[in-house]
Parts: structure tokens; C-alpha cells; sequence
């Protein structure tokens, strides 16, 4: 392990860090047909055969929506003080335009008053992938109407809560709802078309722009506007010049195609030329830029793994995967012939890599390329195959040493001179995972699909001792 990531202990964190637990909507709701809700990308998606892992979907998830108080008492009891969700769009706005739907506003209402009553800190994501079906029927990410229609649904959503949540993220992880929702089609809507998945991607830039735009018209100016980017920590298999261009062309595809336009106002011009071939970027109109490019209150950064990538030629034997799921089809358009390999080291239930280097690492790019702006690590966790024992009692000593980890790299960077303001474990509690379906656990608590019962693994108990303390517990004390 590099020095820069090595713990030292005891490892302590600033008094005013925030100590979260990160879900969305259509991961834990259910609910999907009541009080007004209308389909989204993802219960289309889920429901067509063949799409999800056993074909499971978000019906009932883990009925987050009707347990909701209880599972806030949980994370209050647990000793968190922050809790990061998303709002489903369709549950506000059924049809993804015009009026919003009061009931939907009143369960978010009541979500946060609760969070607001047991001292835990909301933090709101607008949009974590499930696009009104409608919309999408109308064009979805690819057409420009879109982004208009994300600014609307941020202004109702920044009026109604808006004098009570003061963290506000406009897009969870756009590159996956450009590049797997339209590039490899893994996500919903599971469409496999290189261009539609950059035109997306520059919908994206642009929504974030126009919501943030929007929410500020709306919201008291104390409140906190930031997006969350899951960015790639992308190294070259060796420093061969052609695996170095490999990685450069996956950085791009990954990070420059976010952070250009949101951080800098700008695509990479090394993007444009890579992707020459798919698209004519002739979608990007004039002033978009400067929209994509607000002034940001805070950054959120998604990190689990890094990526290994190589020029084609030099790809050795041996199993290949982004670690983005199977497909025919590549999410990275105009780069299709680079080649992926599993990175060294122990994995994660998804097959992802364990590396807390990379999230040392990701925290000081963002320090440099957004230099004066707070951040958080709006997700970061592990899946593991998590089972109750013979009393009921579920033991995860992999994620807690994941956990302990990750949270002293963030300490480290802390010290290396990050601000970095809170950390948000993915996942609250076990749930949807996509493609995957409920066969990947990554909750700090365990569910019992069968009953929906909740039990705080081990790891929900000590990150709440760290979060009560400011000090991470070691790891020999479990
Ligand atoms: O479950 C997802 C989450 O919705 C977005 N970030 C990655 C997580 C784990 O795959």
C-alpha cells in the first residue's frame, strides 16, 4: 500500500464531518403504482424478460416507502447524522412535464421532516437514473427537450423542499445513464447506440446546468447545489505510449466528458477528435457550455474501483471486463477497441477490485481541477454475500475492513489538504442493484427479502461508533 494511504491511528475526523448512508428511489421504494406514480426507464427495463438478473425488479424493493420512519429511526440509533436519497421523478411528475403531483411532494415531506426530527441531514439527488417513462418515450437523454424538462422538475422539487434540505445534488452518475443507459445498454432504457449515448451525455451536462439554475431560482441561497460524479480513476497497464493513449482516450470517455463542461466549460478537444467518427457533436449549441458550467457549492465523488485499461495489442490472456456488465455493445463510443483487465489485488462480491489508493487519488484530481470546492464522497462501499448466523446476527468483517480502508484514505487526503467535508457509505441497506438484482448486498444493513426485515450487519455497528466518535474504530476491537 502507498504511504499516502497507509492508516495512521488513530485515525480522526474533523467535528463538523458528515457521516452518511447513501440510497435512491428505485433501488429501496416499491410502492411503484401508488399514489400517482408512473412508470419509469427502470420499471420498464426491469420488467422486459431478460434485462435484470432473475428477472427482479423495483415492485416492492425493500418497501422503503411505507417503512420509511422506521428505517430513519434506524439510521438515527445506528448514530449517523446524514442520509443522501433520491427523488423519483415520476412519483412528483408523473408524465416528466406540467404538474406535480402533491401526494408525491407529501412522502418526501415527510421523509425529510423525519430525518430533520432525529438530527440526521438530508441531503437530496434529484435524478439517480429513472426517467420518466414518458420522456423517454418522447426522445429521453438524447434529445435536448429533456434537459428543459429536468430544470422544470428541479424547480418543483427545490419549491417544495427546498426551505428544509440544504444539500442538493442535481445528477447521480451521469456518465451511467449516457454511456450504460444508451451506449452498452445494460441500463435502462437499454438502448446500444455510441452516438445517442454522447448526446446524452451532453443532455446531462446541459440538465445539470439548467437544475441548478432552476433550484437556485427557487431555494434560499444558503442551500448547496453539487452533482455526483462516479469519475474513473483510469491507469495504463504499463508506460508503453500506446497504453498511455489508451488510458487517455478512457479518461475522456469517463471524466472529461463531465468534467469539461461542468468544471471548465469546455470539452476536451481530444474527446471531440477520439469521437470524430461517431458524432459531429453538431447537438452542442451555442451557450450550452457556459449553462453546463455553474459556479458549484460542492462536488460529490462515487468511488469503488479503478480501471486498467491497455492499448488492443497488448491485452494479455485471461478475463477482460470494464466491471461495467456484459453487453455486445461497448460504452465507450469511438474507443471500442481498448482493452480492459482486472486490476491486482483482493475483490468485492461485484468482482471489483479493492484499491483505497484510487479514492486517495480521485479526491486530489477533484481538489486540483475544482480547486476552493468542498467535497463529499457521496457513495462509496462494497457487496459482499452477506448471510445471517445461527442467532440472526450478520457478520461482514470484509466490508468493515473495506470501510476502514476507504475512510482513512479519505482521511489522508484530508491531511494532504482536501476538503473534504462527509462520506457517504452505499448502501444504507441491502437493495436493488440493477442489472443485478437483489443477488449483490451492499447494505450496512442486512434485509431479509423474504420478510423485509432489517438488521444492522456488523459493519452498521462500527461505522456508527465512528460516527458517534469521529474516530475510526480499530480493527481489532470488533
Ligand atoms: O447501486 C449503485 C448506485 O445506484 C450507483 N452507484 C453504484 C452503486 C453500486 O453499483
Amino acid at each position: 500500500m502507498p504511504e499516502s494511504v497507509q492508516p495512521v491511528t488513530p485515525v480522526t475526523f474533523p467535528p463538523a464531518f458528515l457521516w452518511g448512508a447513501a440510497t435512491s428511489a428505485y433501488q429501496i421504494e416499491g410502492a411503484v403504482r401508488e399514489d400517482g406514480r408512473t412508470p419509469s426507464i427502470w420499471d420498464t427495463f426491469s420488467h422486459t424478460p431478460g434485462k435484470t438478473a432473475g428477472g427482479d425488479n423495483g415492485d416492492i424493493a425493500v418497501d422503503h416507502y411505507h417503512r420509511f420512519r422506521d428505517d430513519v429511526a434506524l439510521m438515527a440509533d445506528l448514530g449517523l447524522n446524514a442520509y443522501r436519497f433520491s427523488i423519483s421523478w415520476s412519483r412528483v411528475q408523473p408524465t416528466g412535464r406540467g404538474p406535480a403531483v402533491q401526494r408525491g411532494l407529501d412522502f418526501y415531506r415527510s421523509l425529510v421532516d423525519e430525518l430533520l426530527e432525529k438530527g440526521v441531514k438530508p441531503a437530496v439527488t434529484l435524478y439517480h437514473w429513472d426517467l420518466p417513462q414518458e420522456l423517454e418515450d418522447a426522445g429521453g437523454w438524447p434529445a435536448r427537450d429533456t434537459a428543459y424538462r429536468f430544470a422544470e422538475y428541479a424547480q418543483i422539487v427545490g419549491e417544495a423542499l427546498g426551505d428544509r434540505v440544504e444539500q442538493w445534488i442535481t445528477l447521480n452518475e451521469p456518465w451511467c445513464s449516457a454511456f450504460l443507459g444508451y451506449g452498452s445498454g445494460v441500463h435502462a432504457p437499454g438502448r446500444t447506440d455510441g452516438a445517442a449515448a454522447l448526446r446524452a451525455a451532453h443532455h446531462l451536462n446541459l440538465a445539470h446546468g439548467l437544475g441548478t439554475t432552476a433550484l437556485r431560482s427557487v431555494m434560499p441561497a444558503r442551500n448547496s447545489v453539487a452533482v455526483s460524479l462516479n469519475s474513473s480513476v483510469v491507469r495504463p497497464l504499463s508506460q508503453d505510449p500506446a497504453d498511455l493513449a489508451a488510458a487517455r482516450r478512457i479518461d475522456d470517455l469517463a471524466n472529461g466528458v463531465f468534467h469539461g463542461p461542468m468544471l471548465h466549460g469546455a470539452y476536451p478537444e481530444s474527446l471531440l477528435s477520439a469521437t470524430a467518427d461517431v458524432t459531429d457533436w453538431s447537438f452542442v449549441q451555442d451557450g450550452d457550455l457556459r449553462t453546463a458550467h455553474q459556479p458549484l457549492d460542492a462536488l460529490g465523488i462515487n468511488y469503488y474501483t479503478p480501471t486498467l485499461v491497455s492499448a488492443p495489442d497488448r491485452a494479455p490472456q485471461g478475463p477482460r471486463s470494464d466491471g461495467h456488465g456484459a453487453s455486445d455493445h461497448s460504452p465507450w463510443p469511438g474507443s471500442e477497441d481498448v482493452a480492459f483487465h482486472q486490476t491486482p489485488g483482493e475483490r468485492t462480491e461485484m468482482g471489483w477490485t479493492i484499491d483505497p489508493t484510487g479514492l486517495h487519488e480521485l479526491i486530489m484530481r477533484f481538489s486540483r481541477e475544482a480547486p476552493g470546492v468542498p467535497l463529499y464522497i457521496t457513495e462509496n462501499g462494497a457487496a459482499y454475500d452477506d448471510k445471517p448466523d445461527g442467532d440472526g446476527r450478520v457478520h461482514d468483517p470484509e466490508r468493515i475492513a473495506y470501510l476502514h480502508s476507504h475512510l482513512s484514505a479519505v482521511r489522508r487526503a484530508i491531511t494532504d489538504g482536501a476538503d473534504v467535508r462527509g462520506y457517504y457509505l452505499w448502501s444504507l441497506m441491502d437493495n436493488f442493484e440493477w442489472a443485478y438484482g437483489y443477488g449483490k448486498r451492499f447494505g450496512a444493513v442486512y434485509v431479509d427479502y423474504a420478510t423485509l426485515a432489517r438488521t444492522p450487519k456488523s459493519s452498521a455497528h462500527w461505522y456508527g461508533r465512528a460516527a458517534r466518535s469521529g474516530v475510526l474504530p480499530e480493527l481489532d476491537t470488533l
